[in-house]
């Protein structure tokens, strides 16, 4: 990260508490207690409307079997939602509506990971949206190699007090092979190109349908003509501002996925039904999940294929790294509180969509009060955004694996399920195996 590129004399006054932070747009401030539960958010997916906010949401809690989604109070500018590791926020059209919203985002982030340049780094931005193919039909899909103004150059300001400011508008290479990667694997085709952002939808795209027209025919030409050559595969508002900024703090992994509303070789304007258009905007929607699920999110453990009726198919690893689980929960026992006992606990886990969660046991001097180490990295979890656990490890000093007590198995139901693993010294065993009969919320509904 370029620490040197943050304006630390502002932001560093809202960590040491000295200043409140107010993300206007958003209708949050830095002293909200919401904002705790977000500490681990590990992707921030940006969309033009609020609607597709929503549904995204959704889709993402039910893919992490019904997740909390936490709303923030206000929407009257941007529509925000919290689940499973994932803030997704609305930007609006255009750069200069966009750019608050991601401005306001990045500030928000460097509260919530404490100005830390690496934590901050393993967050994942992705915009996701729509477009204008070039030489492409609709209902493609294509991630962005660079954001272009419609001059083909980068992203700039105008104005300013030492005159233009010019950003890179490069989306990192790597991360861009992986989300085509991920796409192959699930028989996606996802086309790489660079991509135009106009700062008008018809002036600055050379559409011949606006209420105001500068350009002939040939002009229009001309342009698509230059702009294919280049190597431009799409034209939407927002990609090049975006890029810049991330690139301007340095941010490694980011990325735009897009779909095709036409192909504006051939036409100005979208004709497609709002049917044909739905299936267009999930078509990214998808490729973006398979992406999250296989690569993002890689420590996920599990191989999970159920969803809503969109059914999104998730490739990555069939079984959770339980070495590093282990040395996770091992980790752990450093703080442990066990001035009575003398025998620290650690527990570590998984959850479904990537984090690592711990624990250790905290004791009280009324003995009875003794907090277990499963009920510490529950409260963990709970505290950085909820989800569900996948997989659980639970150590004693010597890094011993340690079965989980009888209450301890009730909590780890509650957030685990009867699927969720547990390493045991007799191996890998279910909640279901070491649990049988539970006492569930199915009992209090059927009372
Ligand atoms: C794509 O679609 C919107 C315009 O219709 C704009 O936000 C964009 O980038
Ligand atoms: N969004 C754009 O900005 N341009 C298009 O042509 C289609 C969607």
């Amino acid at each position: 990260m370029k620490t040197e590129n943050m304006n630390r004399a502002y932001l560093d006054r809202i960590l040491d508490g000295s200043q409140t932070d107010f993300y206007y747009h958003f209708g949050i401030s830095s002293n909200e207690a919401l904002l705790e539960r977000l500490r681990g958010v590990r992707a921030i997916v940006i969309a033009g409307s609020g609607e597709r906010i929503r549904d995204l949401a959704r889709h993402w809690s039910i893919l992490n079997h019904g997740a909390d989604i936490l709303e923030f109070p206000k929407e009257e500018r941007f529509v925000t939602r919290y689940t499973s590791g994932i803030l997704f926020a609305s930007h609006g059209m255009g750069m200069p509506s966009a750019s608050i919203a991601v401005q306001e985002l990045m500030r928000m982030l460097y509260f919530l990971k404490n100005g830390d340049s690496e934590s901050m780094d393993q967050v994942f931005w992705v915009r996701v949206g729509t477009s204008g193919g070039v030489g492409l039909p609709g209902g493609s899909v294509v991630v962005s190699t660079a954001g272009l103004m419609s001059d083909l150059r980068p992203y700039r300001l105008l104005r300013g007090g030492d005159g233009e400011y010019w950003f890179n508008g490069t989306f990192p290479a790597l991360t861009c092979r992986e989300i085509i990667a991920a796409g192959a694997e699930n028989g996606q085709e996802v086309i790489p190109g660079k991509t135009v952002a106009g700062n008008d939808f018809f002036l600055e795209q050379f559409r011949l349908d606006g209420a105001i027209c500068f350009e002939t025919p040939e002009a229009r030409a001309e342009w698509l003509k230059q702009l294919y050559n280049n190597g431009v595969r799409n034209i939407e508002m927002e990609g090049a501002m975006l890029a810049g900024y991330l690139n301007h703090w340095g941010f490694s992994s980011f990325a735009m996925i897009c779909s095709t509303l036409l192909d504006r070789l051939q036409d100005d304007q979208v004709r497609s039904t709002p049917e044909e258009l739905q299936v267009f905007s999930e078509k990214a929607e998808t490729v973006l999940f398979n992406y999250l699920q296989s690569s993002l999110l890689e420590q996920r453990p599990f191989r999970t294929v159920s969803g809503d009726d969109k059914d999104v198919r998730m490739p990555g690893p069939a079984s959770p790294d339980w070495e590093r689980l282990r040395r996770a929960a091992v980790g752990a026992l450093d703080s442990s509180y066990s001035p009575y006992s003398h025998y620290p606990v650690g527990a570590a886990g998984f959850t479904l969509d990537g984090r690592l969660v711990r624990g250790a046991n905290v004791e009280n001097a009324s003995y009875g009060l003794t907090l277990c180490a499963e009920c510490s990295m529950i409260s963990h979890l709970c505290s950085t955004g909820g989800g569900r656990l996948a997989a659980v490890y639970c150590v004693n000093v010597q890094g011993k694996v340690l079965v989980p007590c009888g209450r301890c198995r009730q909590l780890l139901l509650e957030h685990g399920g009867p699927d969720m693993m547990i390493m045991t010294p007799q191996g890998v065993r279910t909640m279901a195996d070491i649990l049988p009969q539970p006492f569930t919320t199915e009992n209090i509904k059927n009372y």
